[in-house]
């Protein structure tokens, strides 16, 4: 515990990063504001690997300025991607974040992608979870067209989206 504790000490300068650049970058949706205190906060040794991880993201995030941020959970309890039906720009980065009722994964659809990409290479494998609230997984498409993409816990319960890269 007490690698955990040092760790999530050295550890808000990262995060601030990450908030920063990501409020600039999805203050439109709204979405961000409850969950990022919560994440500083319970900074726990994934999250400091997440954390890292992300402070390269922020870096590519500030040169390209473009990122969606898709929550997995609604804030009702529902089973859901929020939002579950969204474009974006061919690069543009999507960072799914567990938000409420986990957990979840996000998996593509082979069938539902277009023609020439790679379905596990977008995807998380179907027994790989993220548990902990705040977790993310992040995917870049620059393949034009529409995608379908699924959890593979809840793909039974509705937890479906769609996303089109134009
Ligand atoms: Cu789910």
């Amino acid at each position: 515990m007490a690698t955990v504790t040092s760790a999530a000490v050295s550890i808000p300068s990262f995060t601030g990063l990450k908030a920063a650049a990501t409020s600039k970058v999805s203050a439109p949706l709204k979405v961000s504001a409850s969950g990022l205190p919560k994440l500083s906060i319970k900074a726990s040794l994934k999250d400091v690997g997440a954390a890292v991880v992300a402070t390269a993201a922020s870096a590519v995030l500030a040169s390209n300025a473009m990122a969606i941020e898709v929550l997995l959970g609604g804030g009702d309890g529902s089973l859901a991607f929020v939002p579950n039906s969204f474009s974006v720009s061919s690069g543009e980065k999507i960072v799914f974040k567990n938000n409420a009722g986990f957990p979840h994964n996000v998996v593509f659809d082979e069938d539902e992608i277009p023609s020439g990409v790679d379905a596990s290479k977008i995807s998380m494998s179907e027994e790989d979870l993220l548990n902990a609230p705040g977790e993310t997984y992040a995917v870049t498409l620059t393949e034009k067209g529409s995608y379908s993409f699924y959890c593979s816990p809840h793909q039974g319960a509705g937890m479906v989206g769609k996303v089109t890269v134009n």
